[in-house]
């Protein structure tokens, strides 16, 4: 077993029971004089040699509903998260910085921003920001950037909260083992209403200056015969029309998108983790990486580095846990067990792990409009709009803002694209990490889709792409994405709920489990999904 070693990890004295309730760090907090952390997100530091009944490994979609129904059948749970618990507002006043200014709280790791759009008139826009445990990592792979939220939220800390249930004809090409009559009966339902999913006001959308650049979309979309869809979101939208009344802090309509929202998204702190809290059975310990995870008699021993926010580890630490769920993201519980797998940890993991990675065929590309069609200088941070061409096209596009601040007669789209091909994790021994073959060049496809769309769109209305948005004459960013899927797919790494092939009482319930690609934005998907999981293992596994 690893020894703890260095400053952090002790449990500031606080008994097992205190940390398994969540009030540790409250009481380490204040003795430290350190800002008093709101109630919201309250966090913890778990004791090195502690054991807890079931440890989850990230505080994303997946944990967050495997926290709360563990908790609400009576099991205690804690979880890990290597991010911060960003619930403690900066010397500004703010928890996150804004899109236009990003500082320090930013990027996870980075001395210089890694903007997924990164360049404006040709010229970058990237700059230097002191290294910190920032809230967007932008991980790069050989082939491909793989943005992820980092933090106790995961991705919901980060993304631009569009909720999106998949057309139910489009489902059994997304989880073709899973029964569609319960996903669309019960669990996208449940995972809908959990979130706080609703759809913008119509009328306001009609009138608010913020949304000029989606009617513009919309009046290209329907001109050129496609089908225009509203898109629901968790932002509070009476918030967002008391922002535009002046009645209360600005958030989407400040450009807060991509380095965190300070007011108005229910990201996960304000939902599942809330609730997961209220039960006292949970809680969390921000700063821990999770580095290993073995077999220890019946139970599994978990190595987590406690990190500083300058990234140093502070301290290493091993717990024991009876079961163990994987929900550190597509990325991070695939790169976790091919490690495990390969350096003989979890020997028994079966060869599907690592295997069918997708990044949901994302592609990006900005418009040019002619002046006639300003897309306005104000301009809502939260998408609520996209462009449906899945079915003869394979490209469903978001109507993405561009909240630069100043008026840029440009239309700007993420698209979710039918991609076919799928990448695979493998352990490089000699380098001691993880790797990723996809290839840029893969993304041809999607541009294709892509195209289906946008030169249709062009050829009605008479404009042409911007080259100035991914670099010099560049016109398709196709260098990322935001939507990392698969792994560790259901039914191939696992069975048929989660469980992993091998190890009893190890599970993945995050993104790892969908097979590349949900045909849209992927994130209630991966929350309803959770639910029908864990439904079935609390049933059979833990009565
Ligand atoms: P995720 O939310 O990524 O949570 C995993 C957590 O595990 C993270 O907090 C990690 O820090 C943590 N972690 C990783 N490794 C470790 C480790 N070794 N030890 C401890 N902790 C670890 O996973 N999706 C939508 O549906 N709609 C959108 O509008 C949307 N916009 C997006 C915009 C951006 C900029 C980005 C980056 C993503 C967006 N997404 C969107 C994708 C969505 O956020 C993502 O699919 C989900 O967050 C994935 O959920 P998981 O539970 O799989």
């Amino acid at each position: 077993m690893i020894k703890e070693t260095g400053r952090g990890g002790a449990s500031n004295g606080l008994t097992r029971r205190g940390f398994i309730t969540g009030t540790g760090s409250i009481l380490g907090a204040a003795t430290l004089g350190m800002p008093r952390a709101s109630a919201r997100t309250r966090a913890a530091s778990i004791a090195h040699g502690a054991h807890v009944p079931v440890l989850v490994i990230g505080t994303g979609y997946g944990g967050a509903v495997a926290a709360l129904r563990l908790a609400q059948a009576g099991v205690p749970v804690h979880l890990l998260e290597m991010g911060m618990a960003w619930d403690t507002p900066g010397p500004d006043g703010r928890i996150f910085c804004n899109t236009r200014s990003p500082d320090h709280r930013a990027y996870w790791l980075r001395t210089r921003t890694k903007a997924p759009l990164n360049y404006f008139l040709g010229s970058s826009i990237d700059r230097d920001v002191t290294r910190h445990t920032g809230v967007l990592d932008a991980e790069e792979f050989g082939g491909i950037i793989v943005y992820q939220g980092r933090g106790v939220g995961g991705g919901s800390l980060v993304n631009g909260g569009m909720a999106v249930t998949p057309r139910r004809e489009n489902f059994a090409g997304i989880l073709p083992s899973v029964n569609a009559d319960e996903m669309y009966g019960v669990y996208y339902p449940r995972a809908n209403a959990e979130l706080g999913v609703s759809a913008v006001d119509p009328a306001w959308f009609d009138a608010t200056p913020y949304y000029q650049y989606a009617r513009v979309g919309r009046k290209h979309a329907q001109r050129s015969g496609f089908r225009f869809t509203f898109v629901p979101d968790v932002y509070d939208w009476d918030y967002m029309k008391r922002e535009e009344a002046g009645t209360v802090p600005k958030s989407a309509l400040a450009a807060e998108i991509l380095y965190g929202n300070n007011h108005g998204k229910r990201s996960l702190q304000q939902t599942y983790l809330a609730r997961a809290r209220a039960t006292g059975r949970v809680a969390i310990s921000p700063l821990h990486r999770v580095t290993a995870v073995v077999p220890d008699g019946a139970r599994y021993a978990v190595t987590a580095e406690q990190l500083d926010t300058a990234g140093n580890v502070t301290a290493t630490k091993t717990v024991t846990a009876d079961r163990v769920f994987f929900a550190a993201g597509s990325v991070g519980t695939s790169k976790l067990l091919v490690k495990l797998r390969a350096t003989g940890a979890l020997p028994r993991l079966n060869d599907e792990v690592g295997r069918g990675w997708g990044d949901n065929g994302n592609v990006m590309c900005g418009r040019a409009n002619h002046m006639w069609d300003a897309t306005g200088a104000r301009q809502s941070a939260i998408p609520c709009a996209g462009i449906d061409n899945w079915a003869a096209g394979g490209a469903f596009a978001e109507v993405a803002p561009l909240p630069v601040g100043i008026e840029t007669y440009a239309s700007f789209y993420l698209s979710i694209t039918r991609n076919p091909h799928r990448a695979r994790f493998s352990w490089n021994a000699a380098a001691g990490r993880v790797e990723l073959d996809w290839q840029t060049a893969w993304k041809q496809p999607s541009i294709d889709m892509a195209k289906t769309i946008f030169d249709k769109i062009n050829a009605t209305e008479g404009t042409i792409y911007r080259t100035d948005l991914f670099g010099v004459y560049k016109i398709w960013g196709d260098h990322l994405t935001y939507h990392p899927l698969g792994g560790a797919v259901l039914n191939r790494a696992t069975d048929g709920h989660g469980r992993l092939h091998g190890h009893p009482g190890l599970y993945v319930i995050d993104g790892a489990l969908i097979p590349g690609n949900t045909t849209v934005n992927p994130f209630v998907t991966i929350t309803a999904l959770a639910e029908r999981n864990i439904e079935k293992i609390i049933a059979t596994d833990l009565r």
